[in-house]
């Protein structure tokens, strides 16, 4: 059975950091709800949720995704991008250690796990304004024991790679190309997002099913055209906060 680590909303949400997006109020009600149904639908698609020990004082503790990367043989503890976010590893460490070794990144290198996309033995990692080129050399280390290929992505105009591009099933990739390069993903069979959304790159792979925000329906048309029939959920709130689907989960 997978597992899916989650945390839940804080209340101190409306300090999140914020990059590209405008600040807004969030309704913190409104996002655990939404928050909720996020975990149900990890449930009803085999996943066994466990929650990491709440840390409500940190803003952008809910986003799981970028404090750690999960690989079947190790896990990997992130030094976050924003200083702000870098007490956040210490509750998902005290999580993981029960489900995997562990590796940690250490200074000067910083990485967000949302510049991570594991697509097999392909590892992407998004060289952005959160993750260094330092910590692309520390994940290679760590990972070339077990046969991983590590491929450094520049990403620009979007918080992290996974914002423009992520994995909807073997080999395949769904991708916003204004946002990144298509020339590492040769060999991945491409599905773009629609041009009229272009936040729609992030979609939640869970085994053989994803999960998809509704905010993006020609999106969704492009992906049913391909064949891929994600189960639709409102992420709305958390949006504002700049967190997409993948942010919000650990899953192994
Ligand atoms: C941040 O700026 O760090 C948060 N407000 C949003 C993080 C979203 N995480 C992700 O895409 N993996």
């Amino acid at each position: 059975m997978k597992i899916a680590l989650t945390r839940a909303v804080p209340s101190s949400i409306a300090n999140c950091e914020l990059t590209h997006v405008q600040r807004e109020p969030i309704d913190v009600e409104r996002a655990r709800q939404q928050h909720a149904h996020y975990e149900a639908t990890l449930r009803t698609l085999g996943c066994l949720v466990e929650r990491i020990a709440d840390a409500d004082r940190m803003p952008d503790s809910v986003f799981v995704e970028d404090a750690a990367v999960v690989f079947d043989e190790i896990a990997v503890i992130t030094r976050p991008g924003a200083e702000s976010r870098r007490p956040e590893t210490d509750g998902v460490e005290q999580a993981l250690v029960r489900h995997r070794q562990l590796r940690h990144i250490t200074a000067p290198a910083t990485i967000d796990g949302g510049d991570v996309l594991r697509c097999g033995h392909d590892v992407f990692i998004g060289v952005s304004t959160r993750t260094n080129a330092a910590a692309v050399e520390q994940m290679r280390e760590f990972l070339a024991p077990f046969g991983y290929r590590v491929t450094p992505v520049d990403v620009g105009g979007v918080l992290h790679l996974k914002s423009a591009v992520t994995e909807t099933a073997d080999g395949v990739l769904l991708i916003n190309r204004t946002l990144v390069s298509a020339e590492p993903f040769a060999g991945y069979e491409l599905v773009d997002v629609d041009p009229s959304e272009p936040m729609a790159a992030n979609i939640l792979r869970v085994g053989e099913r994803c999960v998809f925000p509704v905010a993006f329906p020609r999106t969704l048309e492009r992906l049913e055209a391909r064949g891929i029939t994600p189960v639709v959920i409102d992420a709305s709130e958390l949006a504002k906060a700049e967190g997409a689907l993948t942010c919000c989960s650990l899953i192994f």
